[in-house]
């Protein structure tokens, strides 16, 4: 008789991570017959990740529910038709049979599954950013670009104004002051002091708000500070590098208890807009629209072409120096990116 052999360690781990697979499919393929499922209802999707979403009913309950596979995307916010399973199998007890129509949605290129949507039926975009880590410019010009594509009026938010000494303050006014030439609304607040918190409360009742920023912002703080109730998970910025920790690993909706929904969203190190055409970024830069097709070459690439209105127009100091540079830096990432056919087909 052949004697059994001793398992490696390696082949331990490849035994238990194809067991985790197999019940991982199990359980996104069940599949469920008519008379499982109850009758038809409507519901809202607090969060999705992976092949299930938590959905909530109209009676406030959340379902884990597995999807239909002709739901095609589906995202935290989006509404949908779905069905209780008369019982629970492998925590999934109900499943997704269509997505209603968004109003709105917001969406971003990923390198691996093409532009992916991030949350639907939002009404405005809080872009969150903080002096830890440091304030950048360059992530809140693609943010508004993104939400200018969508219609979603976006606002600025200023978090931690408690780490603002005298300098630093001078410093993020003046960055600020840009914005609010161009138009944008800006807010200030400090978790750790609440100031202006009351203020924010104001801006987001009775709206459906998005979080969104870099990783270690504040966002899930914030989220924390205006529902005291949650009590979520955050995590210390690391001290060393000053960037984000990642702590947001999927977007999820909460409600106000005095109306309203707000969706707190994963972190991001970069935002990039390569499913954007250079004329779709032109637009994000609202400031720019009155001198859209006023150049001298009708495909000036707004950088050192002779005769281009919007270099003109930071000569003569009616565009900002710091946008117009921005939005230069922009183009010049949709060309050198190599995905950009990808997103374009
Ligand atoms: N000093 C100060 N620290 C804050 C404030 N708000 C948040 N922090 C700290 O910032 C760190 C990151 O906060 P998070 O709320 O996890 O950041 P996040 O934006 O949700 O990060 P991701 O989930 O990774 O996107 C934590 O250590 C918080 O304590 C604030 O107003 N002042
Ligand atoms: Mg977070
Ligand atoms: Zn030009």
């Amino acid at each position: 008789m052949a004697k059994a052999k001793k398992l490696t360690k390696g082949q331990l781990r490849r035994i238990n991570a194809n067991q985790a697979k197999k019940l991982a499919r199990k359980s996104a393929s069940i599949e469920w017959q008519d008379d499982e499922l109850g009758e038809s209802q409507q519901g809202v999707v607090i969060s999705r990740f992976g092949q299930h979403a938590d959905v909530e009913s109209t009676s406030g309950e959340i379902i884990r529910c597995n999807l239909r596979r002709s739901v095609g995307s589906l995202v935290c916010g989006d509404k949908v038709l779905w069905r209780q399973g008369k019982e629970t199998q492998h925590s999934i007890s109900g499943v997704i049979e269509a997505v209603h129509e968004r109003d709105s949605v917001l969406s971003r290129p990923d390198v691996y599954d093409g532009v992916k949507p991030i949350a639907a039926n939002i009404s405005q975009i809080i872009i969150v950013t903080s002096v830890l880590p440091a304030f950048n410019a360059d992530i809140i010009d693609r943010y508004l670009v993104a939400a200018e594509q969508t219609d979603i009026p976006p606002i600025i938010l200023l978090n931690k104004i408690d780490l603002l000494d005298e300098e630093l303050t001078e410093i993020i006014d003046e960055q600020l002051q840009i914005y609010q030439d161009i138009g944008y609304k800006i807010l200030a607040v400090s978790n750790k002091t609440q100031e202006g918190i009351a203020t924010l409360k104001a801006q987001l009742t009775d709206n459906t708000s998005i979080f969104v920023g870099q990783s270690g912002v504040g966002k899930s703080t914030l989220t924390n500070s205006l529902m005291p109730e949650l009590g979520l998970l955050t995590k210390e910025v690391s001290e060393n590098s000053g960037l984000g920790q990642h702590t947001t690993t999927v977007a999820r909706l909460y409600h106000f208890l005095d109306g309203g929904d707000l969706i707190d969203s994963p972190g991001i190190r970069e935002f990039g807009l390569w499913h954007l055409t250079p004329e779709q970024v032109y637009q994000g830069f609202i400031e720019f629209a009155d001198y859209l097709g006023t150049c001298k070459f009708r495909d000036c690439k707004h950088q050192t072409d002779p005769g281009c209105a919007l270099v003109a127009a930071c000569e003569a100091g009616a565009i900002h120096p710091d946008r117009l540079a921005s939005f230069q830096r922009i183009l010049s990432s949709l060309s050198t990116n190599t995905l950009t056919s990808r997103f374009n087909d």
